[in-house]
């Protein structure tokens, strides 16, 4: 959509007043939250992704780029989140894995998980897989949601699903994974109960996982 690039300009120059103005305008005229999300701000930011691997930028950039996106994305976020259900379709504890600081992929999986009508626990990033497993124990969650963007964080997951196992706190509590490096396969191969692509795919899986529509 024509009308969204100035947003995806503005957010890879990391421009966050601008993404801010922009987004707000863009609401004003009622162009929806999804396709501002999905085809402003997220199209923006793969392509910092393609000139950060290109070394066409650095990561100071990377950095203005990733408040920008918070600035549009915290106005999106009350849009995305619309209040469905009184009754929480369950609980998940939800964070990066221990060393990943990445954490605008997880924080909009959140917000679609809200959005939803499920309860969100929400540990932040770089979470010990300790504080995974404690928490989900002690706040009776049925899901440990964790995400990871880079290839040497990734196998903490499985720290995170071994360490169930070991407590015998599997299957009661199940485990979703997600992040740019992780797939399907992956998923299996750690012993994941469920791979989220994206935040709408990842409400799919979790239905199903938990068994709620
Ligand atoms: Co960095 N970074 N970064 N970075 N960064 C990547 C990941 C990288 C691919 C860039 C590149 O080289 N092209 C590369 C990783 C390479 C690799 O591992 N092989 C990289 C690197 C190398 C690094 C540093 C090591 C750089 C350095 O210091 N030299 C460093 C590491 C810091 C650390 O974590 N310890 C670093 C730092 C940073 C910043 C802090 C500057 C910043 C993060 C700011 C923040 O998050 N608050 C940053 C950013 C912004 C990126 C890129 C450009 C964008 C990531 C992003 O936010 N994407 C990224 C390039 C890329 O991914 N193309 C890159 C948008 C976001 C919505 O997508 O997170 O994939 P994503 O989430 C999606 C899905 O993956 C899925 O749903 C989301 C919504 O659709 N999903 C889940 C995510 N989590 C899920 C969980 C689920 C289900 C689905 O279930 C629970």
């Amino acid at each position: 959509m024509e009308m969204l690039q100035p947003l995806t300009v503005s957010l890879i120059a990391g421009e966050d007043q601008q993404v801010f103005q922009l987004t707000q305008e863009l609401i004003r005229q009622k162009v929806a939250a999804q396709t501002i999300l999905n085809e402003g701000l997220l199209k923006g930011m793969n392509e910092v992704g393609e000139k950060f691997k290109n070394h066409e930028i650095f990561l100071p950039e990377v950095l203005l780029a990733a408040k920008a996106m918070y600035a549009g994305m915290n106005l999106l976020k009350p849009l995305l989140i619309h209040q469905g259900s009184i009754h929480s379709k369950g609980k998940i504890v939800l964070g990066t894995i221990r060393g990943d600081l990445h954490d605008i992929g997880k924080n909009l999986v959140g917000i679609m998980l809200r959005g939803a009508g499920f309860e969100v626990i929400d540990l932040g990033n770089d979470v010990a897989p300790e504080n995974f497993v404690a928490t989900a124990q002690n706040q009776q969650a049925t899901v440990i949601g964790m995400s990871a963007l880079l290839t040497t964080t990734m196998w903490g997951m499985k720290e995170v699903i071994d360490l169930l196992k070991k407590q015998q706190l599997h299957p009661q509590i199940k485990t979703i994974i997600g992040g740019a490096p992780v797939s399907e396969d992956f998923a299996r191969e750690i012993g994941a109960d469920a791979y989220g692509f994206d935040a709408s795919h990842s409400i799919e899986r979790l239905k199903e996982l938990i068994k709620v529509n």
